[in-house]
């Protein structure tokens, strides 16, 4: 009887498109918080109160204040074996997309290139007034940030009831549904649209394995589960393919 993870080598090393879906459980060994754990980056705040729209309207400066946190731990933080692993991957197939939900730009700088940020970015803010994009993670001396025009800039991150970039959406979309196999990686796959992309996949006939220390409410539709931290599980995938590709 083979084991899940010799069956997702087997299908990783016969397939020629890949999509990968990635949530905060990949940045966990880089020391970023997850979300929906005791201790996790939601404890002592109310989703209402920080990630929404009404809240960054009723009070910009504490909204500002948990993304200035959050801006602080990406600054620090560095990319992982996993995200390298996958950034290691990206040539070896000739469809690739990682499809993140992170906002901490770890994936981009362990060196991904074919990626979309499904839910923005820590390091853009935008003006809503004037449409000016900055970048960068420098810490901000006035909080909210004041724009030119007269506006104030927001952090550039997909809220609750926002819809997500239209151009990130439909390459994930695309990639899930023409997708021979398909990686969740360390994501609860609470949130919508994203989590879709699993079942997407899977409705159009892609083998998807779930890379995740715990099992999610979609685990009994994958055809396999990895029960490992992403830094583990992604280094070893890549080493079985290399093994078998010399
Ligand atoms: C490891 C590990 C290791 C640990 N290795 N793994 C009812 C009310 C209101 C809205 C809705 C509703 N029903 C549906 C909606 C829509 C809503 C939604 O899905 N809500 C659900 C919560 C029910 N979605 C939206 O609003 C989206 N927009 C939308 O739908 O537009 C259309 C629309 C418009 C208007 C009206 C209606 C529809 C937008 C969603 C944007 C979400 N953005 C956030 C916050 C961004 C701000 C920020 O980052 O500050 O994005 S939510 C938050 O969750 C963040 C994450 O990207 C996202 C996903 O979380 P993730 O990554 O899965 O993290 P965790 O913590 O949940 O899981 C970590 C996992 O890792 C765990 O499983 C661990 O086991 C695992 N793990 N260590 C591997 N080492
Ligand atoms: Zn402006």
């Amino acid at each position: 009887m083979k084991t899940d993870f010799e069956r997702l080598v087997e299908s990783v090393r016969r397939a020629s498109r890949v999509a990968v879906l990635t949530g905060a459980g990949i940045s966990a060994e880089s020391g970023i918080p997850t979300f929906r754990v005791a201790g996790g980056l939601w404890e002592g705040h109310r989703i209402q109160d920080v990630a929404t729209p009404e809240a960054f309207a009723r009070d910009p400066r504490r909204v500002w204040e948990f993304y200035e946190a959050r801006r602080r731990g990406a600054a620090k933080a560095s990319p992982n074996p996993g995200h390298v692993a996958l950034a290691e991957m990206e040539d070896r197939f000739s469809e690739f997309l990682v499809a993140t939900q992170n906002v901490d730009g770890l994936h981009r700088r362990a060196g991904s290139r074919k990626l979309v940020e499904l839910h923005g970015s820590l390091a853009r803010r935008r003006c809503p007034s004037c449409a000016t994009c900055v970048e960068g993670l420098e810490p901000l001396e006035t909080l909210p940030p004041p724009c030119e025009c007269g506006g104030r800039f927001r952090p550039d991150i997909v809220w609750f009831g926002e819809i997500l970039p239209a151009v990130a959406w439909s390459a994930a979309e695309e990639a899930a549904r023409r997708s021979e196999v398909f990686l969740v990686v360390g994501t609860s796959a609470e949130v919508y649209p994203a989590a879709g992309l699993a079942l997407i996949a899977a409705d159009s006939g892609a083998k998807v394995f779930e890379i995740n220390p715990e099992a999610t409410s979609l685990s009994s539709l994958f055809a396999g589960a990895i029960r490992e931290p992403a830094a583990i599980a992604l280094p070893r995938l890549l080493g079985a393919l290399i093994e078998s590709s010399t």
